[in-house]
């Protein structure tokens, strides 16, 4: 063991000592982007630099805007501030793509900032097909931010050189809300953290039952900035130094000496209850606090009060009700490199029908992102009550992936086994795994990724020694890989919004009839992979029927065309005008005909809610 400090910490004035050096960093971190750059923790100030304009590219590669109007950094994280800053950067920059705006405040007040993209001089973009895109809604899953922005910003600036953007920007709309909890956000990212804390929003609870709120949360005990591991000697300890990395605790293989005990992450006991770091800020998780197979917290942990209980999921849930034209959603997590869908339990079966479209677009998925598997969430990961997807889906029949980015594939570009223990975990089998990561911090980043252990004198324990891998190592892309996965992930989440309904009335045919009598033929198609109404949205009635309009004459009687062959059809007696639909399914072709006085020309105009409007003329 090399370079061991000793660092002697009194628990009491402990606290407001960290509380000193925290309020130092943050007057000092100041530039108008703050950020966390990938494998740098806030423990200096952000150096000052001269603000220049980049370097202009001699020839464009492709994929990426040569000379875009918003240079935007992607190989780093931003802090709340610096996301809504790079926001206002785009809408500013681009505003017949992107408009800025906000959905509600945090439990903290932060605003839940959205951003719509689409061709605003194309249409109305709350009638368009829409896709939902979030992420972050865990604290510590940060990257989902930068890459929701990313995409932002890669349609904007792309959109008059790749006709396919602007195609989809003319269908589309995208509705992106970066980071969905920002008071976890900037907890994570200015506050002493590990990979995993906080996982949870702000809101003050009392975790433990003992009356009071967030009383005993982690600590930092070196005052490094960095909450690692504490390890303390003992020769039947269950770990070893690894002999790949001196740094790095294995756990002790049958027949091997152990060397430590692992403590668990750095922290006392703050309020003397004999529990150490039991109440944190918070503690909760806002991905099990939705109103559809929620259970409550003996069932299902996190789940808080009651469904919906928190700020932050009413604001997502008023923002997608009042928005039906909400198809497809895709809400970014970390990490393990899946494309899950649901259900979140057992209880819930997807119907078949839907499944068949799940199955398209995950399919499509895997082959964009290497490493990543297409999975559902009860079956293939654990079981959800309360998870925002299934209220997507269940409550609101939105096609709805919830993506765990970053997988230990892309540490070589190849499987690995175990994972999601990161150093010192406790599973002998993750031993292999850790020996990657192991590797890949010393091959790819000189090491950077781990924190020396130091010896440090814990109020219970006595002598520890404190250290480990720092937070932004294991479950987010180092900075040389954030955009490149960034880029693909993205490409998954266009590819489904480019796959969510779009109906389009195709040919409208008339025959005069005789006596001023004309029949008026429409037939309407969408081409999309996605039907207009989930089966799931059928079922439970959530969006109101396609309806299939035809102005221009007083409308006799109106029909929809069930065998175009022999000329079966059903009459729709009650406002034959407008023809009700009840779905349009992907790649399908509805025909509905009306018997009219008049000689036209005629309108049809098909107005779908999750599917658009379009309008055609007879000639
Ligand atoms: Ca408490
Ligand atoms: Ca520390
Ligand atoms: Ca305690
Ligand atoms: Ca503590
Ligand atoms: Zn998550």
């Amino acid at each position: 063991m090399t370079n061991i400090r000793t660092t002697s910490i009194a628990a009491r004035g402990f606290s407001a000592r960290v509380a000193t050096v925290l309020g130092t960093a943050a007057l000092l971190a100041a530039p108008a982007l703050r950020t966390l750059d990938a494998q740098q923790i806030r423990t200096a100030p952000p150096p000052v630099r001269a603000t220049q304009p980049p370097v202009a590219g001699a020839l464009a590669a492709l994929g990426s805007p040569p000379n875009p109007k918003v240079a935007v950094s992607w190989d780093r994280f931003y802090d709340h501030a610096g996301l809504m800053e790079i926001g206002r950067r785009l809408a500013a920059a681009h505003p017949g793509f992107i408009k800025m705006g906000s959905i509600g405040k945090s439990t903290e007040g932060r605003d839940m900032f959205l951003l719509t993209v689409t061709n605003f001089s194309v249409g109305d973009a709350d009638k368009k097909p829409a896709m939902w895109i979030d992420g972050n809604i865990h604290a510590n899953e940060i990257q989902g931010a930068e890459f929701s922005l990313y995409t932002a910003w890669y349609l904007a600036e792309m959109a008059d050189r790749v006709p396919a953007v602007d195609s989809l920007l003319r269908n589309y709309t995208l509705y992106i809300v970066p980071s969905i909890n920002p008071d976890g956000r900037d907890h994570y990212i200015h506050q002493p953290n590990n990979a995993s804390s906080p996982r949870t929003g702000l809101a003050p609870r009392d975790t433990d039952g003992d009356g009071r709120v967030d009383e005993d949360g982690l600590d930092d005990l070196n005052g490094d900035g960095h909450i690692t591991q504490m390890r303390r000697r003992n020769p039947n300890g269950r770990f070893r130094v690894s002999p790949e990395d001196p740094r790095l605790l294995v756990p002790v293989l049958p027949g091997e000496k152990g060397e430590y005990d692992l403590l668990g992450a750095e922290g006392f006991d703050n309020d003397g209850d004999g529990v150490v770091n039991e109440d944190g800020p918070g503690v909760y998780d806002p991905n099990r606090n939705w109103p559809w197979r929620w259970a409550p917290q003996y069932v299902q942990g996190g789940a808080d009060r009651y469904p919906g209980s928190l700020v932050e999921t009413r604001n997502i849930m008023d923002f997608v009700i009042a928005h039906p034209n909400i198809a497809g959603a895709q809400s970014y997590h970390n990490s393990g490199g899946m494309l899950l869908r649901g259900p979140g339990v057992p209880q819930d079966e997807y119907r078949p029908q839907d499944v068949q479209v799940f199955d398209q677009l995950g399919r499509v998925g895997e082959e964009v992102l290497p490493g990543y598997r297409y999975m559902i969430v009860w079956k293939d990961l654990y079981t959800v009550w309360g998870g925002e997807l299934d209220w997507f889906y269940g409550a609101r029949g939105i096609l709805t992936f919830s993506n765990e980015l970053w997988t230990p594939f892309l540490y070589f570009y190849r499987e690995e086994r175990g994972g999601g223990g990161g150093f010192g975990g406790g599973n002998p089998q993750n031993r292999q795994y850790q020996t990657t990561e192991s590797r890949f911090n010393r091959l790819l980043l000189m090491g950077e990724a781990m924190v020396e252990w130091t010896e440090v004198d814990h109020p219970q324990y006595g002598k520890v020694e404190v250290g480990g891998t720092k937070k932004n190592f294991g479950r987010v892309e180092p900075g040389f890989m954030l955009q490149s996965d960034g880029h693909r992930n993205m490409m998954f989440t266009l590819y489904q919004t480019s796959q969510m309904p779009l109906v389009e009335v195709d040919s409208v045919t008339t025959r005069a009839l005789g006596n001023g009598l004309t029949e008026v033929t429409a037939v309407v198609v969408n081409r999309r992979v996605a039907p207009t109404h989930t089966q799931q949205d059928l079922e439970n009635r959530i969006t109101r029927p396609n309806l299939i309009t035809l102005a221009g004459g007083r409308v006799i009687s109106g029909f929809t065309i069930d065998n175009p062959l022999n000329g079966d059809a059903t009459e729709q007696k009650v406002n034959p005008a407008s023809i009700r639909v009840p779905n349009i399914p992907g790649q399908g072709i509805v025909r509905v005909k009306w018997i009219v006085q008049g000689n036209g020309p005629f309108t049809v105009t098909a107005d779908s809610q999750k599917g658009g409007v379009s309008t055609l003329r007879s000639r």
